[in-house]
């Protein structure tokens, strides 16, 4: 049954899917129209999000506790390169306990290769050339708060991504040294994390890509977070990062990689998980798990990160800042309208610092008047791909919303 759009809940969720809100922690409670929680379907009187308490993290939004998830904030997402201590955290189970020399661990690769191995991380850093990049992780589910009626998972914002420094080896150097046969199609990779319930004789999540995406020059086996040894909570002592696509293929406390004949069917890679309808399904129905496809690269998406969703300016001068990123792909343009997009002028836009990092834009804007402002980002990369004005293409498990993002500013003076 198609559900009308004027119910109070679809009411609330409009302001939802909009994307109006960020989070509590932001200055938007001071502006009169209610807290940011409230704007995003809270409760009226609903605090903020629980913020993280971890040694060497700041204080992002915790979205689960077990296992935990945390978004950052998208004023927290304001520098350049993302440092450690800001970078978003996504668990499906528990984090291993792992003790004892980083440099022994071993990471099996068998399957289909001529010479299945055992390579401890000392010959991973010894054996291969190391390699430094600027990577995009961005989780599949990013974006999910913004779909209308709600979809399952965690209610990420924009904050389930970021995009700090990676060294480590080329996943391709590893796989070549191996010997792929001519059956390689896929990869399947596994982690040491036990599961929510604490069995560790089973995979928490085991995802894969095709060969041709593992193979790439960006795709590495990563020992190195912003040049300081990789910390436990990201994935020590190594872990993939495949940037680009949903995150859940970038495995953490990375021990196997069983190469594959066939696409990969580890727990994560069937039914709606990472899934996406080939045809589009009524928002908020069941949806048909024989009609659904991979989700490979990720959605054009952009985030201003100054100034923050509730910022009351003393000037009608404003400097914005944010990061835009899409997937495989580059960014062409980011567009900016104050508005609510009956018009647009262009960002500056910078280039990446390589591929698959993100690109900075900025915009210098004079506000005509005093009082209340929404302004709005909205980027297109380079197929032409925009993003919607609401999240689209509702899916059961909720990936790939990246409606346009909008900040709510008062100028009073
Ligand atoms: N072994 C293992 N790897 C994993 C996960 C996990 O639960 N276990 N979560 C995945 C998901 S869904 C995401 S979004 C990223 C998050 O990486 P981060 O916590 O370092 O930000 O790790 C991926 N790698
Ligand atoms: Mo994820």
């Amino acid at each position: 049954m198609l559900r009308s759009g004027t119910s109070k809940a679809s009411r609330r969720n409009v302001l939802k899917g909009v994307g109006m809100a960020t989070v509590g922690a932001s200055l938007g409670a001071s502006l009169p129209m209610g807290s940011a929680a409230q704007a995003q379907g809270a409760p009226a009187g609903a605090k903020g999000p629980k913020l993280l308490e971890m040694d060497g993290k700041a204080k992002l939004a915790v979205l689960g506790d077990k296992p935990l998830v945390a978004e950052t904030q998208a004023e927290l997402l304001d520098n350049n390169v993302t440092p450690t201590n800001k970078l978003f955290i996504r668990n499906n189970g528990q984090v291993p306990d792992i003790t004892g020399d980083p440099k022994a661990w071993k990471v099996k690769i068998d399957g289909e290769v001529n010479t299945p191995m055992e390579i401890t991380v000392g010959d991973l850093m010894t054996k291969f050339p190391a390699v430094t990049y600027q990577l995009m992780l961005e989780c599949g589910g990013n974006g999910r708060s913004f779909f209308s009626p709600e979809a399952r998972g965690n209610q990420w914002t924009n904050g389930g991504a970021g995009c700090p420094m990676w060294t480590g080896v080329r996943l391709a150097d590893v796989l070549k040294a191996a010997g792929l046969k001519p059956s390689a199609v896929y990869t399947g990779a596994y982690g040491a994390d036990p599961t929510l319930a604490g069995e560790t004789d089973k995979p928490t999540i085991s995802r894969g890509v095709p060969i041709a995406k593992a193979m790439e020059e960006h795709s590495l086996i990563a020992f190195k977070l912003n040049g300081q040894d990789l910390p436990l909570i990201h994935g020590a002592p190594v872990r993939l990062v495949i940037p680009g696509w949903p995150a859940s293929v970038s495995t953490k406390w990375l021990n196997r990689i069983w190469v594959r004949d066939k696409e990969h069917d580890g727990p994560g890679m069937g039914g709606f998980s990472y899934r996406v309808p080939k045809t589009p399904i009524v928002p908020g129905s069941k949806g048909n798990d024989k009609d659904m496809a991979i989700l490979e690269s990720m959605p054009v998406r952009s985030v201003i990160t100054f100034p923050a969703d509730g910022t009351r300016l003393t000037s009608r001068k404003l400097d914005l800042r944010g990061h835009a990123w899409a997937g495989d792909f580059d960014i062409k343009t980011v567009d900016i309208s104050i508005d609510y997009g009956v018009t647009w002028k262009p960002a500056k836009v910078d280039a990446p610092a390589n591929k698959y990092a993100w690109q900075n834009f900025s915009a210098s804007i004079e506000l005509p008047t005093t009082g209340y402002y929404e302004v709005w980002a909205k980027a297109t990369d380079s197929k032409g791909v925009t993003q919607p004005f609401q999240a689209a293409n509702w899916n059961p498990q909720g990936y790939g919303a990246n409606p346009i993002n909008r900040i709510r500013l008062l100028v009073e003076s």
